[in-house]
């Protein structure tokens, strides 16, 4: 019976081993699919030079996290396994001070801090160096749309959500929102900036506040009423990025996004050169009236 069992068991486990390649194949199979939207969790590095140094500093401080999370609940459970009382562990009433210990866990915290604080504020201070901008846009932020007023060359325009968004948001529309390019992320006027070019935008708001944001960008500023507020960027990349308003500023808050277009500078100077307001022609000299002659008398 004995030999029996065995040798059921050993046909098992050779049935097994049969399958583990083909089984090993299959998960490594669905791992692949399951992986890949894990880079999707974090943040993007974007596409500009800001957002390149956010996303090392981010994932910096992440590591050292990280090390003093797995070092911290490391020897925690470490502790709880191995002194255990059921293995005959008895509490150290003795210790109830230790300067030394508390000098450790004092100075170690603070002097990671410290270290930390160090790349951060190098960051925050480049994120706020406006110096050296080649291009300076004015937005401005309404219920509920953008204007982008390109202040060098007199190019002003709004920036709507797109038609296509519009009609298939309203209720009972029977249009699928599926169905719609850039769903609620599509504007009727794009912003165009130029490739490799130090662009500073200055935000304001005419109404509530409310947020500028495109996250391939990596920054985030209010536009408020009365105020302006200045963030840069810098596009390495080109393409089409799109962004919304970040601040909740009232009923149609969600239907407020931001399309912009990185181009070539070429492309960008035709672009500026096919928008820009015809001069305004100074309005005509009034005709002098002819006097009909006074009629003589002959
Ligand atoms: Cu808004």
């Amino acid at each position: 019976m004995a030999t029996n069992i065995s040798s059921s068991r050993g046909m098992r486990v050779r049935g097994l081993s049969r399958w583990r390649i083909p089984l090993g194949a299959s998960l490594l199979a669905l791992a692949g699919p399951a992986f890949a939207g894990w880079d999707k969790l974090n943040m993007t590095k974007g596409v500009t030079e800001l957002s390149a140094i956010i996303y090392n500093l981010h994932m910096l401080i992440l590591g050292v996290c990280t090390v003093i999370a797995v070092l911290v609940f490391g020897a925690m459970i470490y502790s709880l396994i191995r002194f255990r009382k059921s293995r005959g562990a008895v509490a150290d009433t003795s210790m109830v001070h230790s300067n030394k210990a508390e000098l450790i866990w004092t100075l170690i915290p603070v002097g990671i801090l410290v270290a930390m604080a160090i790349p951060a504020a190098k960051a925050l201070i480049r994120i706020e160096d406006m110096r050296n901008s080649e291009l300076t846009i004015k937005v401005t932020a309404y219920q509920w749309k953008w204007q982008y007023d390109y202040l060098d060359s007199g190019v002003n325009f709004f920036s709507t959500l797109a038609q296509s968004s519009n009609f298939a948001r309203e209720k009972d529309s029977g249009i699928d929102p599926n169905t719609v390019d850039h769903y609620l992320l599509e504007v009727d006027h794009h912003m165009v900036i130029p490739v490799d070019t130090k662009v500073r935008l200055l935000l304001t708001g005419n109404d509530v506040i409310h947020a500028w944001w495109v996250p391939a960008f990596g920054l985030k500023k209010d536009a408020i009423p009365g105020f302006i507020n200045e963030l840069w960027i810098k596009a390495n990349k080109t393409g089409t990025y799109r962004g919304q308003c970040a601040e909740l500023c009232g009923r149609d808050h969600g239907f407020m996004p931001i399309v912009v277009d990185v181009v070539s500078k070429e492309e960008f100077a035709r672009w500026l050169e096919a928008n820009r307001p015809a001069p305004e022609t100074p309005p005509a000299e009034p005709a002098t009236a002819v006097m009909p002659a006074s009629p003589t008398n002959s």
